[in-house]
């Protein structure tokens, strides 16, 4: 597909306050490619596509997720979680994205996981950082952003899993997993 319709195809399926979200996303990410020696075209795809399945229908999402045998225990989870594993399937099946550590990168936007490489990483970041983001302690994680990706990946990930527990809401356990690799 190219550039143009893609960038078309993405803003038809999420409103425009959500797409701004996503070219912010992937500015950010591009940033911090180019800062950390990364593929910066990786970062691109990874966060042009990393919310595409953010407002698809919750019936059909599951459908998909059944369909490729995607872990049942995101069923006991809250829906939020799933447009991240549903985004990466949709990437491939109906965008044709191959390269395996985008998909992860769109995969695990929103959970993280232990061993992330730099790339999931770095969708993670921007994903919390980019400059439209507005919450108590963002602009410390934007400090930490300047800095090396796995101190910055941790600062984030302590961040959202201390803010899950104080809602007291289910934490996956991939952010489990994540947050123990980050602070061991
Ligand atoms: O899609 P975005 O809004 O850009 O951001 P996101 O995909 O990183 O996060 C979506 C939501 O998912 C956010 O409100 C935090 C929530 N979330 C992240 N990890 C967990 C979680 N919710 C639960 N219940 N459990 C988690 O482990
Ligand atoms: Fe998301
Ligand atoms: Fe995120
Ligand atoms: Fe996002």
């Amino acid at each position: 597909m190219e550039p143009a319709n893609l960038i078309q195809e993405l803003q038809q399926r999420m409103p425009q306050q959500r797409f701004q979200h996503v070219l912010r996303v992937t500015e950010t990410a591009k940033s911090l490619a180019g800062m950390h020696g990364e593929s910066i075209e990786s970062a691109e795809t990874a966060a042009l596509f990393h919310d595409i399945a953010k407002y698809m229908d919750a019936k059909e999402m599951r459908e998909l997720l059944s369909a490729h045998q995607e872990n049942p225990l995101l069923f006991e989870f809250h829906k939020e979680l799933w447009h991240a594993p549903a985004g990466a399937l949709i990437a491939r099946e109906e965008f044709g994205i191959q390269n395996e550590d985008v998909l992860n990168a769109i995969r695990f936007h929103t959970t993280g996981r232990a061993n992330m490489t730099n790339l999931e990483m770095i969708i993670y970041i921007a994903d919390m950082t980019e400059p439209g983001r507005d919450f108590p302690g963002v602009d410390q994680l934007r400090l930490y952003a300047e800095g090396p990706l796995d101190k910055a990946m941790r600062a984030c990930i302590i961040h959202t899993v201390t803010h899950l527990i104080g809602k007291q809401v289910p934490v996956y356990p991939d952010s489990i997993e994540c947050y123990n690799y980050f602070v061991k």
